[in-house]
């Protein structure tokens, strides 16, 4: 299984596989990189091609890293999965890069966003509702945003 995810990271990277777009490849924001990724997969597929890739699907930290990674997106009108979970206890939703608490969150409170309990442990970002943030069941076949960590340049 691990090997599947690894081939089709490579894979991913070779824009003869992508459906149209030739732009999976990382961006440097601060101290992060991003990547959207525009096959459609479960989270933990998503997860797993993250982790193929040398990271995690993202966190977002910050309504700045917000509005980046909403730059990368907004071209296409689907949803996106980000890296938050509930999956390993209801209700308490951490990023999937250290399983910290979410803090910063954009969840859409007009339905009471999270909303949908042990069925849907997945959070997924929707660009036709404001980039606001939805818990929806982890089997979706979405887009995502890969993360990882530049290695921060000790100062002087
Ligand atoms: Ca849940």
């Amino acid at each position: 299984m691990v090997v599947y995810f690894w081939i089709l990271a490579v894979l991913l990277l070779d824009n003869s596989v992508t459906d149209g777009h030739n732009d999976h490849m990382w961006v440097k924001y601060r101290n992060k990189d991003f990547m959207l990724v525009h096959q459609q997969m479960t989270w933990m597929e998503a997860q797993s091609v993250c982790y193929s890739l040398g990271g995690f699907l993202a966190t977002v930290s910050n309504s700045d890293e917000m509005k980046f990674i909403k730059s990368m997106t907004n071209l296409y009108p689907n949803r996106v999965w980000l890296g938050g979970t509930d999956m390993f206890a209801e209700g308490r939703w951490v990023w999937i890069e250290n399983l910290e608490p979410i803090s910063f969150n954009h969840w859409y409170t007009g339905s009471h966003q999270p909303a949908g309990a042990s069925d849907e442990n997945c959070l997924v970002w929707i660009n036709s509702n404001g980039y606001f943030w939805h818990d929806i069941t982890c089997k979706k076949n979405y887009k995502f945003v890969c993360q990882r960590n530049r290695k921060t340049i000790k100062e002087q």
